[in-house]
This record gives C-alpha cells, structure tokens and sequence, in this order.
C-alpha cells in the first residue's frame, strides 16, 4: 500500500518537473479540443459574425491570467477582423452556439515576441476555455420559422392589427429572460406601428391565430447594443447588450380597430318570410368561444335560449348589429372585435381584455311587440253559410308548435276537438282571433306572438317564455251564439201566463226545480235558446237567482213582474 503511494508521488513530480523546465512543445497552429457540442446547431460562426462569448484564458500551467466571468458580461466582438488575437479570430469560426472548447494558442497567433504589458509573457502559449453564447450578422433581419400552421386562417397579421399573444423569449442559448405565462395573461399590442421592438413588429406580421413560430432577431431590431435592463420587475432576467432575442410564440387573437363584425357560415332556411329587424324580440341558442376556438359560454349549457331585444343596447353591439336582418331558423356565425363587445377591460373570468369574441347562433324565434296573429289560410272551406263571430260554439282541432318545430300539443293526442266559446276568454287572445270569420272545415296555420299568447312566461315544461307560438288548426262545427249579452233568448214571442205556466203545483211561489223544468222544456221544445258551450244547469241557475230579488229560494209573481218591468239585466226572462 505505501509502495504503490511512493510511486504516484515519484510520478507526479516527473511530470511537474518536465512541464517546467522542458521547452513548450512547439505549436505551429492553433488546437481545439470541443468538450461539449450541442446537439443542434443552427448556424455556425462566420467570419464577419458578431459574437457573444465567455472565456477563462489560462496558460498552460493552469495559471489564469483573464476571465469573461470575472467580470460579469460575455465578450462581444466581430470574428474575422483582427480585432481579436489571431488564434482566436480562427478558433471561434465554425463554432456553434453553447458549443465549449478548449482552444490553445501558440504565441505567434496570440501576443509573439512582446507578450501584453505585465499579463502576457513573451511567448505565451495561451489556453482558452469558450463557451459561445450569441452570434449574428449585421446582414440579418428577422428570422421566422412557422412550426405550427393552424388547418384554416381566414386573416393574417398585417401592419396596425392589434394582437394577443404569448410568448417565451429567450437569448440564443436558450436561457429564457421573460415569458408572458409568468404573468399569466397574453401580451396585447398593435402591430408594426412601433409598439413594440422592431424584429417583433415585423416578426408578427403575416401571422395567423393558433400559428406558432420563433421569431429570432439581431439586437438592432431588438433591444441594440446595451440590452435591456428597465424591466427588471417583470424580466426573469435583464437582456444583454447585442443580445441575439428569439420568441416563441403563439398567436390567440386579432383584430383591427376599423373593424365591424362579421357574419359567415350563415344558414339561412328555404322559407324566410321575415328578417328581424331592430325592436324585435329574438330567442336564439348560442355558443361563444374566443378566435383561438377557446370556448367561453353557450346557452345549451343552461337549456335556456338567451331571450333579448335586439337593436336597443339590451346586449353587446357588434350582437345588436349580428342579429338584425337574421330568419327565423337561420345560424349563423358572428365575429365580434372586442370594440364591440368586452373591450379592452374584457369581462368575467373567462373573456380576456381585448378579445374577439365569435358567437354561433341559431336564431328559434322572433317577434315585435306590436305583431299581431298572423293568419294564413291553408285549406278554403267548400261552401261557407256563416262565419265565426263572438259567441259561437266552435270545435276545432289543433296542432300546436314552437317556430323551430318543436311540437307542443296536439288535439290529436286527445282523440277528440277542443271546443270553446270565442271571445269568452278561454284560449289565448291570438288564438280567438286566429279562429273568427271562419268557415267549417276550413283549416289556418297561425303564428301567435307571446304577448297574445303565454307571455314572458310560458307555461312550465311546455311553453317556454316569450315563444312564438304555431297553430294549425281545422274548424270542425259552429255553433251560432246568442247576441252579445244574452244567455237565454226566446225564439218565439213569449207566453203572456208565463207565471203560473211555471208554477206547476200553483201555490204561487216558482222554485227552483219548476224554473229550470221550465226553461228546459222551451229548449228542447226549439222555443228559446241557451248559450252555447256552457253548462246549462248553471245559466238556468244564475237566471233564477237573478229573479230571486230577495233570495229565498222561491220567485213571488211580485218579484217576477219587477224584474220583467226593469228589462236593464239580458239574463232575465
Ligand atoms: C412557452 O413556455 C410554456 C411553459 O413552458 C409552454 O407551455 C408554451 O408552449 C411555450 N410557448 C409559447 C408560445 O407560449
Ligand atoms: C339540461 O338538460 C339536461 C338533459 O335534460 C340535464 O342533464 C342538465 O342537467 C340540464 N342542465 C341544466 C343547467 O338545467
Ligand atoms: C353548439 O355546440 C353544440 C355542441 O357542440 C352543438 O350541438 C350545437 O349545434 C352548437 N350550436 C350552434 C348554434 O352552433
Ligand atoms: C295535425 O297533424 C296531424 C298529424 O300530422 C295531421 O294529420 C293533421 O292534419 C294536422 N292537423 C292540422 C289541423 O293541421
Ligand atoms: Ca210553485
Ligand atoms: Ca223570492
């Protein structure tokens, strides 16, 4: 054990005593040993090149006598234009950026015979470790190199847009100074017009929303020979004077301010016998998602169409001016410049400041306020007596449906018609006006407006608020109503012994059950008449409590005389 550590010693000793005093073996040339070669190199070093590097420069013996490192900054300067040692001036050209070599010296291509004042002997053979940072040419513009080609783009970046972006900037090797995800929010700006370092401003250009590119620039169109030092509060890392700059980017928005919307995809249905207009009142589902295809919000996730007027400020601008002249079923596909929608405030958590907003629409109805029914004849009665008015018995039967075709109801369902007394409130107003100045078996398509029908409300699970409502219908029968008022008329002139042709048992009181035996008989006998499609029982009672004065239950002739003379009530007899 000892032996062996003699040994090394002796060895070692050889070696340091041969280094001194032995000459240094001539070099005619430089030499490089490369101890680390990165795996890509984009470009390697020409001589004109400008370089940024770091060096340790030792002598042989491993004495240093310089350091880039001890001073805190990279060497910069052009290759190939003695304004290095010669050595060096031959070693950096091919080299690559992050490539280190060890590069020796002879002193014919360092500092010769006279060596440099007190740090460089005569005939020094110089050592330097390189590690290249940076190298670009005055010649060079900005570099674009598309990695990421969107499969549609229907605008590219031109000079005065306005984008949102993010990126990652890093220097040449790669060490990254800023990103815009640390600040989590994209970077906003115009485009060309001097907003931003000019290898941005021209490297944005031409761009389409979701295309990634690196953008790499010399420092004269990035931050020029003395870096930037001014944002160290968002800066992960000052840049360096003559810093070569490359962004990674991603572009998610774009739009120029002179923009107004724009409408595409339309799908207009076949039949469109109206276009909304200003005033109107629109129900329609949508889906919203920023230009990137982010999406934001739809409708369908709250089953509910989004209900507004449209033209009054009652939503965003640019969606007052996408839903005017729109059909009723049509979609479409409207693009909003955030001037016309969120601003530059953005709204929410989930639309940013400055966004363009696109909104696909399905348009499931609409109506104006003052609409009234509209009434369509589809199928002409062959020979029509009479007409529908106020107070006729109908039955009809009916299909019921939302303007998107959704049906609602239907008397079919129910194998029998509905059957009602117009104008005596029992159906939605647009509906009794749907079904007058009709014929037997004449049939209508009728569209409804809400305010004729179930309003702002709807009815739960059927109906929903504001709906514009489809009939058609079919009149089945008509029955003729009493006139306005009236719901007992006699078709014969009365029987002057009316009295006691009622009070069967004589005892001079009229009950009730004499009242309506009565009354019935004149009808089934054709000589009165009483309103139809109501329940008789229940007139003939309101009849008789009229003629009741003092309500006892029984008519005195009195009592009947003093009706009879007053003639101001019709449900008298
Ligand atoms: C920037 O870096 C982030 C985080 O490493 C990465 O997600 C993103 O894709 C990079 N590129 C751009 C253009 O943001
Ligand atoms: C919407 O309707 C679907 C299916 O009927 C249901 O699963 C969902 O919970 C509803 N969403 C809301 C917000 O009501
Ligand atoms: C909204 O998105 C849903 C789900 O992708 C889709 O079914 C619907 O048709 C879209 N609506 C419109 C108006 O584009
Ligand atoms: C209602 O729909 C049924 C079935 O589609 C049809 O046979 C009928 O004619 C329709 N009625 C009206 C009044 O349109
Ligand atoms: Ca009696
Ligand atoms: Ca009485």
């Amino acid at each position: 054990m000892i032996k062996s550590v003699q040994w090394v010693l002796f060895l070692s000793v050889l070696v340091a005593f041969a280094a001194c005093n032995a000459p240094p073996v001539p070099l005619d040339d430089i030499s490089i040993e490369k101890t680390f070669v990165p795996e890509q190199c984009v470009r390697a070093v020409k001589v004109g090149d400008y370089v940024r590097y770091h060096y340790i420069g030792t002598f042989p013996d491993g004495k240093k006598f310089d350091s880039s490192y001890d001073r805190g900054s990279t060497y910069n300067v052009y290759v190939g234009k003695k304004q290095l040692i010669e050595g060096m001036d031959k070693a950096l050209v091919g080299m690559c950026v992050n490539e280190r070599s060890l590069v020796k010296i002879p002193p014919q291509l360092a500092y010769g015979k006279k060596g440099y004042g007190d740090l460089i002997p005569p005939d020094s053979i110089l050592h330097f470790d390189v590690l290249l940072l940076d190298v670009w040419n005055p010649e060079d513009g900005v570099q674009i190199k598309t990695y990421h080609t969107p499969s549609v783009c229907t605008r590219k970046v031109e000079v005065s847009d306005y984008v949102r972006y993010h990126y990652n900037g890093t220097l040449l090797d790669g060490t990254l100074f800023d990103s815009s995800h640390t600040r989590m929010r994209t970077y906003d700006t115009y485009v060309g017009i001097g907003w931003l370092i000019a290898g941005m401003d021209q490297g944005l250009l031409g761009m389409c929303v979701g295309e990634r590119r690196f953008i790499t620039m010399p420092p004269s169109l990035g931050y020029g020979e003395n870096g930037d030092g001014e944002h160290h509060d968002t800066y992960l890392i000052d840049i360096p004077g003559q810093a070569s700059l490359v962004f990674d980017v991603v572009l998610l928005d774009l739009h120029n301010p002179r923009d107004g919307i724009t409408v595409t995809n339309q799908i207009v249905p076949d039949s469109c016998t109206r276009k909304s207009v200003s005033g109107d009142f629109i129900r329609y589902h949508y889906n919203g998602s920023l230009l990137d295809g982010t999406f934001f919000d739809s409708s369908y996730s709250r089953n509910h169409t989004y209900d507004t007027y449209v033209g009054l400020g009652y939503v965003i601008a640019g969606m007052d001016q996408g839903l005017i002249g729109i059909c009723v079923g049509e979609k479409r596909t409207i693009t909003i410049p955030p001037h016309l929608a969120y601003g530059e405030e953005g709204t929410g958590s989930k639309i940013p400041g400055s966004a363009v907003l696109v909104f696909d629409v399905h348009i499931i109805d609409f109506h104006n306020p003052s609409d009234i029914t509209e009434i369509t004849v589809t199928k002409k009665a062959e020979d029509c007596e009479k007409k529908t008015k106020k107070g006729d018995f109908v039955k009809y039967h009916y299909n019921a449906s939302l303007m998107d075709g959704t049906a609602i109801d239907s008397t079919y369902n129910y194998g029998k018609t509905y059957n009602i007394v117009l104008g005596a409130n029992q159906v939605v107003p647009g509906m009794e006006t749907g079904l007058m100045d009709m014929c037997v078996g004449e049939k209508r398509h009728l569209i409804i407006p809400p305010h004729l029908a179930y309003g702002e409300r709807g009815v739960t699970g059927e109906v929903p608020g504001s709906a514009v409502l489809v009939f058609d219908v079919e009149l089945i029968s008509v029955e003729e109503g009493l006139p306005e008022g009236y719901m007992f008329i006699w078709n014969e002139d009365v029987s002057p012994d009316l009295f006691s042709e009622m009070d069967k048992d004589n005892n001079k009181l009229v009950e009730p059950s004499e009242f309506t035996d009565y009354i019935m008989r004149q009808v089934n006998e054709g000589k009165g008449r009483l309103a139809p499609g109501f329940d008789p029982y229940r007139i003939i009672d309101n009849m008789f409590f009229n003629q009741d004065r003092n309500g006892d239950g029984k008519i005195t002739e009195a009592e009947f005389k003093l009706k009879a003379d007053e003639s101001a009530s019709h449900d008298e007899l």
